[in-house]
């Protein structure tokens, strides 16, 4: 996909109107507190990357100078913010991220949340401001014309609760997607790290069923990452959906050096 924006606040359509349509858009996921480390994953042929917020060190400033590292590049920058909060999200929207993906959402109350941060009003309760996204102010009009309808809100699915809850979720105006985080799902479901349980494939099947009757994408966090496994999540018809993470990325490439020149000795 050629995703370039013009400025911060030329949203990249395609990979947006991909996540509406239901088509399968790939993306990856940043946890190493590193601008270098997301000029490398952006120039990639991932179609969005995402910061994740939630399960590392990187603050909102830090966040800033990642974000600048992607500009220009071929991934759109996504987020996972800390948590679901109306002022984490407002600042991350005003630092770049096209697209949050929220933690922990469990119920229709907590999504409604979500999108109610994410939309200026008078769908939500955005504030406005000069920031990055409007070019400081240059492009203001343009910005705040645009972004409710451009800014892709994708609410995680990690707990029992929330499969149990997941039409309602799915019913909420706004919600462009669902994400599961199938570690916190198997936590949830009394299986710990066994992301292959049968609880978690059926779980995870009530997910895809609701996204197509709801007609929105579903998606998951493949963290390992490998032909069979990137294979069964599509046959499956997830559609958006994270292939790894840099830190795992990083030490497989390292681990595999190492024991080649051990093979090698
Ligand atoms: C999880 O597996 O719970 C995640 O949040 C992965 O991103
Ligand atoms: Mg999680």
């Amino acid at each position: 996909m050629e995703n370039r924006s013009r400025n911060y606040g030329g949203f990249m359509r395609n990979v947006i109107d991909a996540i509406r349509t239901r088509k399968i858009c790939i993306g990856s996921w940043i946890q190493i507190n590193s601008p270098t480390v997301a000029e490398i994953m952006a120039s990639l042929d991932y179609d969005w990357i995402a910061v994740d917020c939630e399960h590392t060190d990187i603050t909102i400033t830090e966040f800033s100078n990642i974000i600048r590292a992607m500009h220009g590049r071929k991934s759109i920058p996504f987020i996972r913010v800390r948590e679901n909060d109306e002022l984490a999200i407002r600042q991350a929207l005003d630092m770049g991220a096209q697209g949050i993906i929220v933690p922990m959402v469990h119920t229709a109350d907590q999504a409604r949340k979500a999108v109610l941060a994410a939309k200026y009003p008078p769908e939500g309760i955005r504030g406005f401001c000069f920031s990055r996204m409007n070019d400081w102010g240059v492009n203001f009009d343009e910005y705040a014309q645009k972004a409710n309808d451009s800014i892709t809100v994708v609410v995680m699915i990690e707990s029992k609760e929330a499969v149990n809850n997941i039409d309602e979720i799915l019913e909420v105006q706004g919600v462009d997607g669902v994400f599961i985080g199938p570690y916190d799902m198997s936590g949830s479901y009394g299986c710990v790290g066994q992301i292959d349980n049968d609880l978690i494939i059926q779980a995870q099947k009530k997910v895809i069923e609701s996204c197509n009757r709801y007609n929105k994408s579903a998606g998951i966090h493949i963290v390992l990452p490998t032909e069979q496994n990137i294979t069964d999540a599509i046959e499956k018809g997830f559609k958006f959906i994270a292939l790894g993470v840099d830190v795992v990325y990083l030490r497989e490439s390292a681990k595999r050096a190492i024991e080649i020149i051990k093979d090698i000795k």
